[in-house]
């Protein structure tokens, strides 16, 4: 009999995930990680970074829907986004669904993701030839030091804070992004997920806190990140996510998302008790909510 070829991404000690794969098609190191690409039976081809889930074909779309849209949906009029990491190009694919775009700048570290992508994940890689894409291959910190343009929008799309995304989750690094911000400028960040990571969550909410005028974090689930409950943080020099949401454009949306709209926009930042206590000290209060 055949023997059946699974690929398991351990979370600690006692809990992991595993997903049975049909073929490995896409295997290379980098000088910042393992790059591996599988055809898997259940959730299309998969892309991970040191064996750690990165995107699968099959629930990509709401990690990206949900890290782009909340803060394009939220700033009256976004023209110029800077994605840092993001380099499969899901999200840069969702930035660019909105036609007030002019300029998306994606800084990647790894060029081997994007080479990788490129070549097995058209899915999420179909705009890197978008003439409103700016594909830059640098260090996103060294890039938002030294950057002299400014954003309406940033999102941080980053890998797990181990390996070379670790410098992401650093007060520097925001201080940097503030400063490149336009006015009412909104950061968006990947925060990883509140039951297996939560004191780092603390840690980054109180890193914007110290700088943004707005502090949030809001929620979605997926089916392939440790517990299946993800969290973004959004933090803006302005912007309310509940009171300058714009509704009427969401509804009024040219492409049909498969995830996001403006119910689950507001839902998602309705946070159960442990966190709504345990946080309290560093998020913004939100405009009540009438049912
Ligand atoms: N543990 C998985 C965390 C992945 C966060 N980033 C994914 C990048 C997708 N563009």
């Amino acid at each position: 009999m055949q023997k059946t070829e699974w690929f398991e991404e351990i979370y600690n000690d006692s809990v992991g995930l595993k997903i049975k794969i049909k073929n490995k098609i896409f295997s290379q190191k980098s000088d910042f990680q393992q790059v591996d690409i599988y055809e898997t039976f259940s959730h299309g081809k998969m892309l991970t970074h040191d064996g750690l889930v990165m995107a699968t074909e099959k629930d990509e779309h709401i990690y990206h829907e949900m890290i782009a849209h909340v803060p394009l949906f939220t700033h009256p009029n976004p023209k110029k986004v800077l994605i840092i990491g993001g380099g499969d190009g899901g999200t840069l694919r969702e930035v660019l669904r909105h036609e007030s775009i002019e300029k998306c700048v994606m800084v990647e570290i790894d060029p081997l993701v994007v080479k990788a992508c490129e070549e097995h994940l058209n899915q999420t890689s179909c705009e890197f030839k978008n003439p409103k894409a700016q594909i830059i291959i640098d260090d996103g910190v060294k890039f938002a030091k030294n950057c002299k343009e400014t954003f309406d929008v940033a999102i941080i799309d980053s890998s797990d804070p181990i390996g070379p995304a670790t410098p992401l989750f650093n007060e520097n690094f925001y201080k940097d992004i503030f400063n490149l911000l336009n006015t009412d400028g909104i950061v968006t960040s990947q925060c990883e997920s509140p039951y297996y990571h939560f004191e780092m969550q603390k840690v980054l909410l109180s890193i914007l806190n110290k700088k943004f005028k707005k502090t949030h974090i809001y929620n979605y689930s997926n089916q392939s990140y440790p517990s299946g409950y993800w969290s973004f943080s959004y933090a803006s020099k302005g912007l309310c996510p509940f009171k300058d949401l714009n509704i009427q454009k969401v509804k009024k949306f040219s492409f049909n998302f498969k995830y996001y709209n403006e119910d689950i926009h507001r839902g998602a930042f309705m946070l159960p008790n442990f966190m709504r206590e345990s946080l309290v000290e560093f998020l913004s209060p939100l405009p009540e909510v009438k049912f």
